[in-house]
């Protein structure tokens, strides 16, 4: 059956949004708390409003990046993801004392896999943790990762945050129930015409690797996009997919080779096929701000 849950975000978005500045000089429409279910059995989310089957591969490439540590453009490339480079240009790196093309050990790469520790003790690999605690106390309610080092985030006047990006996505919190593993992914900031999409697929391939990691069934992918918007100069790409009606999802699995990993960090974006994709064509060119 078709899925419309993005649809109907973007759909809440311009009925309620308010129309609000922004850091990035473009105004957005905002609304608060929008959430969507994805309960994996049913279709893997991928939008079908328009056409992601050139980028997917990318999104999943840039996930597999940060968990293992990558903060320069030249690693994230490495993994496959080439969209960088607008958060790492000489201008933006100088300001805060980084090194041209690196975002900074407070972006995702720097949280996820080297989380500062206290004095003594090693920088924290998040993911590591995870995978070992959801396999030696599945029953927990404690799985959770945060992507935020709060001693780099800091704004303002004078203040010089350690890196070029706020993390905007991959507070997840992973919940093993009866042998099925559920992934929550609560996400501060959602462009859901650009961003969100990606994320989606991010996050719902993160439930197939921690289930395939850790001998559980993946379940639900729930995601909460807390400041969920649409840039004003989004607007007619919004109204075309919004014109389209949703199509049923596809198929995304593990490859045999994908199925044979069994470390965290060994995962890339060519460990996952698509299948039964039938999208709406591409939209060119929706501006994304930076
Ligand atoms: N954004 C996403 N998803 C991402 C990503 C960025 O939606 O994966 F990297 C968007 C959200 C917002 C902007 O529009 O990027 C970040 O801006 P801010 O830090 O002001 O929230």
């Amino acid at each position: 059956t078709p899925d419309s849950q993005y649809a109907d975000v973007l759909r809440a978005i311009l009925a309620e949004g308010e129309r609000t500045a922004t850091r990035q000089g473009v105004e957005a429409l905002t609304l608060m708390q929008q959430t969507t279910r994805y309960p994996l059995r049913n279709g893997f989310p991928i939008i079908t409003e328009r056409s992601i089957k050139s980028f997917w591969p990318k999104a999943v490439g840039e996930l597999c990046a940060f968990i293992n540590g990558a903060t320069t453009i030249d690693e994230l490339a490495a993994f496959g993801c080439d969209w960088w480079d607008a958060w790492a240009t000489p201008e933006k790196t100088r300001k805060r004392g980084l090194p041209d093309g690196d975002l900074g050990p407070g972006s995702y790469g720097g949280a996820f896999h080297d989380f500062p520790a206290p004095p003594g003790r090693e920088p924290m690999d998040q993911f590591t943790h995870l995978v070992e605690q959801v396999r030696e106390l599945p029953e927990l309610r404690t799985h959770f990762v945060s992507p935020w080092i709060p001693q780099y985030q800091v704004r303002g006047e004078g203040k010089t945050p350690g890196t070029t990006i706020a993390p905007c996505h991959g507070w997840v919190h992973v919940r093993v129930l009866n042998g099925t593993l559920h992934l929550h992914m609560f996400q501060r900031s959602a462009d859901v015409p650009v961003g969100v999409p990606a994320n989606m697929v991010q996050y719902a391939a993160l439930t197939l690797m921690l289930a395939q990691l850790t001998g559980t069934r993946p379940g639900t992918f729930h995601h909460t996009m807390s400041d969920a918007h649409v840039y004003v100069d989004q607007l007619d790409a919004v109204h075309e997919m919004l014109a389209r009606e949703p199509r049923r999802l596809p198929t995304l699995t593990l490859t045999e080779e994908g199925r044979r990993v069994t470390d965290i960090h060994d995962f890339r974006g060519t460990h996952f096929e698509l299948a039964d994709y039938e999208p709406h064509p591409s939209i060119r060119g929706i501006p994304v701000a930076s």
